[in-house]
């Protein structure tokens, strides 16, 4: 094929997509690309934002999302709020690779991944903790709750019951500085198609709280002989609408990747008029499209056999 093998990725990940690209042009698979380039990022703790000492939650812990989903087999391994494991998505795909199971989650997760012979350690670093202690200091409302449920909890965030309504902080936070997922897609010569993501999440989120990145259709989503997609951005709002899996479904229907991303952000539009995200789009034979809503512009990486040298395009929102 023209076109084959190819790479793309959710933002300005230019170095994580020649990785994925260099492993797909010494014989590696579909698979693999994506695990060692998003895992680059994880090392890398690309923007600050992927990987460990990123996006602290209540307590100041960061926790990891992850997904890895194979194309040719429809095989799926995710991990989410994975706790003190840096190499998330290389956890994915042991989940993928050795398990019957799709999911796990949280300490259990955790459990897991030593078992499997990953090392414990934590995710916390001096950037990350002072990123928590300055919004504690600002932040803090620990009467917040008191007369919304009944067992008020010591809360001092932004993550209100019905946040929705009055979570500003959100609307700043995914920019095209400032997000905290890669997403990427890559076809091996062969045609095979992979997905992964990787993420810490949302800023002083809830505990517990697992984004869109690791959830099959939401973060990512791919299908030998249809194409991929990913997602990133308000992930609270991006896992209602499975715009990843839309975007295949769209491509399996017949519409471009350009039409099909569109789509898959039009409908979150429609209900979430103030949606911060964006979706990259590719067909089985590498052609590509994006779209974006709520910044001005959503960069991403692009590597393909016509132009092995990585480019950084963007689309306007
Ligand atoms: C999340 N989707 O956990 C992630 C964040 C993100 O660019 O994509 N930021 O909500």
């Amino acid at each position: 094929d023209l076109y084959l093998p190819m790479v793309i990725n959710t933002w300005g990940f230019k170095q994580a997509n020649e990785v994925a690209f260099m492993k797909l042009l010494h014989g590696g698979t579909a698979i693999d690309a994506v695990e060692v380039g998003c895992g680059f990022c994880e090392a890398m703790q690309c923007d600050g934002t992927v990987g460990y000492g990123g996006s602290p939650d209540e307590n100041g812990e960061t926790t990891l999302d992850a997904m890895i989903m194979d194309g040719k087999t429809m095989n799926v391994g995710a991990v989410g709020a994975l706790r003190n494991v840096k190499n998330a998505v290389a956890v994915a795909k042991y989940v993928l690779k050795y398990t019957t199971h799709s999911f796990l989650v949280g300490s259990q997760a955790t459990k897991f991944a030593i078992q499997m012979g990953f090392r414990e350690e934590s995710l916390s670093t001096k950037d990350s903790k002072n990123i928590w202690k300055n919004w504690q200091k600002d932040n803090c409302q620990p009467n917040f709750w008191i007369n919304v449920v009944p067992n008020p909890r010591q809360s001092c965030g932004p993550y209100k019951p019905n946040y929705i309504n009055n979570f500003n902080s959100i609307v700043n936070k995914f920019d095209s500085k400032n997000h905290d997922t890669i997403g990427m897609i890559a076809i091996d010569k062969d045609g095979n198609i992979a997905v992964a993501t990787s993420t810490n999440g949302a800023r002083h989120k809830i505990p517990g709280r697992v984004g869109d990145s690791p959830i099959i259709g939401a973060g990512g989503y791919a299908e030998n002989g249809v194409g991929g997609a990913a997602a990133t951005g308000d992930g609270d709002i991006i896992m209602r609408f499975l715009p990843s899996f839309k975007a295949v479904e769209s491509l399996k229907a017949g519409l471009s990747p350009q039409e099909s991303a569109e789509i898959a952000i039009k409908t979150i539009i429609k209900y979430y008029t103030e949606f911060v995200g964006g979706i990259v789009v590719v067909s089985a034979n590498g052609i590509f499209g994006a779209a974006c809503h709520g910044i001005s512009k959503f960069p991403f990486s692009i590597t393909r056999n016509d132009f092995p040298n990585t480019q950084v395009q963007e689309v306007n929102c």
